[in-house]
């Protein structure tokens, strides 16, 4: 048995893409539970908690702008190694180079923008999880 979970974003690249669907395809295909899902208008300071790792590099500015450009989908998804198994699912950052198969090689590419626009973002750790999952889906 296991409880892990993982916060998963649907980026506004991917909601304005017409690729919720698709996104939450992937992620239940794969077999693990959507718990939470909610659509929401991120404002500053909620993306300056969840990007605070971020904070002071060049594309950080454009990455707040970016996220806040229109709705993204919350989801807490959970099953046994799930984040890992969700950065397994979403590819590497850089959609040119995330590979055939992954949500970023399949449904991204690179749009010449500041900030790199690549659909969803997976927490990268235990704790990165427990952090960002308490942001977007207070108690
Ligand atoms: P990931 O989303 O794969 O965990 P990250 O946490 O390092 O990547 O960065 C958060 C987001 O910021 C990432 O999804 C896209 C953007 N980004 C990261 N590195 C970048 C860079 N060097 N130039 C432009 N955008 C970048
Ligand atoms: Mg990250």
């Amino acid at each position: 048995m296991s409880t892990d979970k993982t916060l998963i974003l649907i980026k506004p690249d991917g909601v304005g893409g017409g690729l919720v669907g698709e996104v939450i395809s992937r992620i239940e295909s794969k077999g693990y539970a959507i718990d939470a899902l909610r659509m929401l208008k991120a404002d500053r300071a909620l993306l300056e908690k969840h990007y605070a790792e971020h904070i002071g590099k060049p594309f950080y500015e454009p990455l707040v702008e970016f996220m806040m450009s229109g709705p993204i989908v919350a989801i807490v998804a959970s099953g046994n190694c799930v984040i890992e198994g969700f950065r397994s699912l979403a590819g590497v950052t850089d959609p040119t180079l995330a590979g055939p198969g992954t949500i970023r090689g399949d449904l991204a590419r690179d749009q010449g923008t500041k900030v790199v626009q690549n659909i969803v973002h997976g927490s990268d750790s235990p704790e990165s999880a427990a952090r960002e999952i308490a942001i977007f889906f207070p108690k």
